[in-house]
């Protein structure tokens, strides 16, 4: 019998629905079952959604449900708790968190779930590795989303400074998908062109101290975000829509995920923003750049600022 991708979502508020509702316009997977502690929410989301399956590019059975719909879930997604108040940081969300989390990874693993758990849920890095611990799966099953929308947020930013399609932007941002992060200019490329190549290329228009601001803008851009309008959830749902393909595709794709490491750029036992191949296993590889003096420097002190955060929780 054919396999059907089954995506089991924890979490149906502004990010975990823009999600769904991402993944239906895409296409991608066969099955969504959709969780929440507010199940009047998921179960008007599901009816919702299934309204919309008469424009979508292809069918899908989506059903509001509970955890033992996780036995045969290739990936769940979990989106739920509580998100960034104005003026509150990622990590004061840590303790009010990992409690939610300890009951849904249990729930999830309760019902037999054996696939690969995507985490969105804020301080992300900390709760992928919680996530990690409470499942007991294998660390190249549990992922969290990372700096994909730092990452995503640079492209665009970079893409607008040099008026290049945004898809033809290559940068990463690594680090803690938070205050801490770093973007890797050493390996930024615009058009095949590293990006100090492509500003000495153009003096008239460009100049290399802009680039400080442009970093500053994709780091606080949660901040400006939710001072607007309450929460940022557009962006992280289409990345994670992005990951889930990655996933469910078998693809291989790179992308800046909070992945596991284990000795790579010189540090052990964390989740941090990393470049990574990413396919049906989950992770495949996490991708060692050579960083710079600089960036590796940055780099380590966003792992000892994430670490030093998660000791508290994680005895
Ligand atoms: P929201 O709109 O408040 O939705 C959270 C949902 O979780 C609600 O529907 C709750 O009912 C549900 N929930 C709470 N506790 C439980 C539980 N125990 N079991 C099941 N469901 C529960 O928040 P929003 O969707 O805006 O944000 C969700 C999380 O995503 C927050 O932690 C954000 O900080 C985080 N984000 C992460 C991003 C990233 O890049 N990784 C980006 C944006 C937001």
């Amino acid at each position: 019998m054919e396999h059907l991708n089954r995506v089991a979502l924890i979490g149906t508020g502004a990010v975990g629905s823009s999600y769904a509702f991402a993944l239906l316009n895409q296409g991608v997977a066969d099955e969504l079952v959709m969780i929440d502690l507010n199940k009047e929410k998921s179960e008007g989301d599901a009816m919702d959604l299934n309204h919309g399956l008469a424009f979508a590019p292809a069918n899908k059975k989506i059903w509001y449900g509970d955890y033992a719909d996780c036995e045969s879930a290739d990936l769940v997604v979990i989106t739920a708790g509580a998100n960034q108040k104005p003026g509150e940081t990622r990590l004061d969300l840590l303790e009010k968190n990992t409690a939610i989390f300890k009951s849904i990874v249990d729930s999830v693993m309760e019902s037999g779930f054996d696939g690969i758990f995507l985490v969105a849920t804020n301080p992300v890095d900390i709760l992928t590795y919680m996530t990690w611990k409470f499942s007991g799966l294998p660390a190249e099953r549990v992922i969290g989303s990372g700096t994909i929308l730092d990452t995503a947020r640079l492209r665009f930013k970079l893409s607008e400074y040099f008026n290049i399609d945004t898809r033809n932007v290559h940068a990463y941002i690594m680090g803690e998908h938070g205050d801490s992060e770093l973007p890797v200019w050493s390996h930024a490329n615009v058009a095949g062109r590293s990006v100090f190549d492509r500003i000495q290329d153009h003096p008239d228009l460009y100049d290399v101290k802009d680039l400080e601001g442009i970093f500053e803008q994709v780091r606080d851009a949660a901040y400006h975000i939710i001072a607007r309008k309450g929460a940022t959830h557009y962006g992280i749902a289409m990345g994670l829509v992005r990951l889930t393909k990655a996933i469910l595709h078998n693809e291989n794709a790179v992308l800046t995920v909070s992945g596991y490491l284990q000795g790579q750029y010189g540090m052990d036992d964390l989740y941090i923003g990393v470049p990574a191949i990413v396919n049906r296993k989950g992770i495949q590889e996490i991708i060692e750049l050579n960083l710079d003096q600089d960036e590796l420097k940055k780099f380590h002190s966003s792992a000892s600022i994430l670490k030093e955060t998660m000791e508290p929780v994680i005895h």
